[in-house]
């Protein structure tokens, strides 16, 4: 059983949602995926998106590009949290995958990322569970410090180049 559920419109999304993949395989969660176009093939889409809750998923998280509705419309058939992810487009630059994403109408959220914002959709989804999972919270702690270690590192090489360096 999934914990949570990858679902995009098309096979093009798949090097953005799988940074959302990466995240939750380094956070030990399990997820399955699918492509699904709720346009293309409505009775495919309602079906994953009616039966997921009783599959034992906690959250969706949802790619889509152009008039991306394919996240909307899973927070309107799934009760618990859909994550959508934005696609870039050639044509408006990812802008109407982002607004129609985004602009849900009140009562049905969707916690919408950046463009292309995979890996912030899966640690999105990671922080969801941690709230009734204590070991995920010290796996994000770690995760931040990490982080934060290797932007210092970054600094020191900086100091490196020779330039007069910011000392406090
Ligand atoms: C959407 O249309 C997909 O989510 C994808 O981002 C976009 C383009 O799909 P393809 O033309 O690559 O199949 O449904």
């Amino acid at each position: 059983m999934a914990t949570v559920g990858i679902v995009m419109g098309s096979d093009s999304d798949m090097p953005v949602m799988s940074k959302a993949c990466e995240i939750l395989e380094q956070f030990g969660i399990d997820f399955d995926i699918r492509i699904i176009s709720a346009h293309r093939e409505p009775d495919v889409f309602f079906e994953y998106a009616k039966t997921a809750k009783e599959k034992g998923m906690k959250v969706i998280i949802a790619g889509a590009g152009m008039a991306a509705h394919l996240p909307g419309m899973c927070a309107a058939i799934f009760p618990l949290p859909v994550i959508g992810v934005p696609m870039h487009t050639t044509s408006l630059g990812g802008r109407d995958s982002l607004y129609s994403i985004v602009q849900m109408p009140s009562g049905i959220p969707v916690a919408t990322v950046a463009i292309n914002g995979g890996a912030n959709a899966g640690l999105l989804a990671v922080k969801i569970l941690a709230t009734s999972d204590e070991s995920l919270v010290k796996k994000l702690e770690e995760y931040a410090a990490d982080l934060k270690a290797s932007v210092e590192k970054k600094d020191e090489k900086l100091a490196e180049t020779g330039y007069k360096y910011y000392s406090k």
